[in-house]
């Protein structure tokens, strides 16, 4: 199945990973079988290369009009409300993460799609869950309204495909880090701005403690976790929506001296927010070993070889004046 041309959606897709993960796919499967879409409208030229449609994931008769007449069977779900704007505006988070993926599954089961992706978060954990090493089964009772979305998402997930035989898969995404398409309103977001900072201003206030351990991933390997799973055969997939998945784990402080030894005269003060709850609810470290035997997870970045490339790419676009 691994090379047979799809015609694939993506939702969310001028966001931090589908801005990304179009390209990929694009590159993949050819420019004509990549269908996009956000809310939002400004998209970049190189979006542009294919189609592109504004729709709300919130309006179910849109989404299937876009499937129709794209003849869409497969679906990267990205159109998400993230943990800290989440916070600020609960009721939009639910709405948002709860009926755009019911709207997605109906969709997918009633035109009988193929396969949809459908990203899970660390989020899904929350204070009372092991948070080292944190389990594949393990305690899922988080305290943002987030989170709380992403653990009905994967219950619905998995109840579509276990009573419609929809294949849905997920991952529990860590925060992803990349240098394209800054972040939308997660706690995770200040491992990323503190990479932009260290080139533009040299200085970064940062929103976490320099204690804060959380799990993190560079984007090419969260693109490349998507993609391989999304080819996993059917029959090796124990699970379904919830794949734990890491690769790397460090605290801010850690993260701040590595982008030293680049740039030696970056400074880094520490004023916690909100966000710092959020943060102290999520796992410190993941085991994603289901991940691994079940579809052959590996990763490829760690600390060292992200931060090299992340301020290489960054320099580059600054030089360019993309900055
Ligand atoms: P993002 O905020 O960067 O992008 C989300 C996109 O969804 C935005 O472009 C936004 O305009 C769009 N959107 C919002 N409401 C919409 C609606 N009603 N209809 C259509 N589009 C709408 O998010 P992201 O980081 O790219 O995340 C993608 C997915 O991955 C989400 O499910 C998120 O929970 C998950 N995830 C992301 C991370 C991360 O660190 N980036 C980590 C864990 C999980
Ligand atoms: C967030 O911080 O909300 C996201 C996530 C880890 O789900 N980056």
């Amino acid at each position: 199945m691994a090379c047979e041309t799809r015609k694939i959606l993506v939702t969310g897709a001028l966001g931090q990973i589908g801005s990304e993960l179009t390209i990929a796919l694009r590159k993949k499967y050819g420019n004509e079988n990549v269908v996009i879409s956000d809310m939002r409208s400004k998209v970049t030229d190189e979006l542009l290369a294919g189609h592109f449609e504004v729709a709300d994931v919130c309006n179910q008769s849109v989404l299937r009009k876009v499937v129709r007449e794209h003849d869409i069977d497969t679906v990267y779900h990205l159109a998400a409300i993230l943990s800290a704007t989440g916070e600020r505006d609960p009721h939009l988070c639910w709405r948002v993460n709860m009926e755009g993926l019911r709207n997605t599954l109906e969709v997918a089961r009633d035109e009988e799609l193929y396969r949809v992706f459908c990203p899970s978060s660390i989020a899904a954990f929350g204070p009372d869950t092991p948070r080292d090493d944190t389990p594949q089964e393990t305690v899922l009772r988080p305290s943002t309204m987030y989170g709380v979305t992403k653990v009905c998402g994967e219950l619905l997930g998995d109840y579509y495909f276990s009573k419609f035989g929809v294949d849905i898969r997920g991952v529990r995404y860590p925060g992803i880090i990349s240098y394209k398409t800054p972040p939308g309103g997660g706690t995770t977001d200040y491992a990323v701005a503190i990479y932009y900072e260290a080139i533009k201003s040299r200085r970064y206030e940062c929103f976490v403690s320099k204690d804060t351990v959380l799990p993190m991933m560079y984007m090419p390997d969260a693109i490349k976790a998507t993609l391989d799973l999304m080819e996993a055969p059917l029959e090796s997939l124990k699970h379904h929506s919830d794949f734990n998945l890491a690769a790397m784990s460090f605290s801010a402080g850690e993260l701040a001296a590595e982008i030293k030894k680049h740039v030696p005269e970056f400074e880094v003060v520490y004023k916690p927010d909100f966000r710092q709850k959020i943060a102290d609810s999520w796992p410190r470290s993941i085991d994603d070993s289901a991940a691994r035997n079940e579809w052959g997870w590996k990763p490829e970045y760690d600390l060292a070889t992200m931060t090299k490339d992340m301020l290489e790419k960054l320099k580059e676009r600054h030089e360019a004046g993309e900055l």
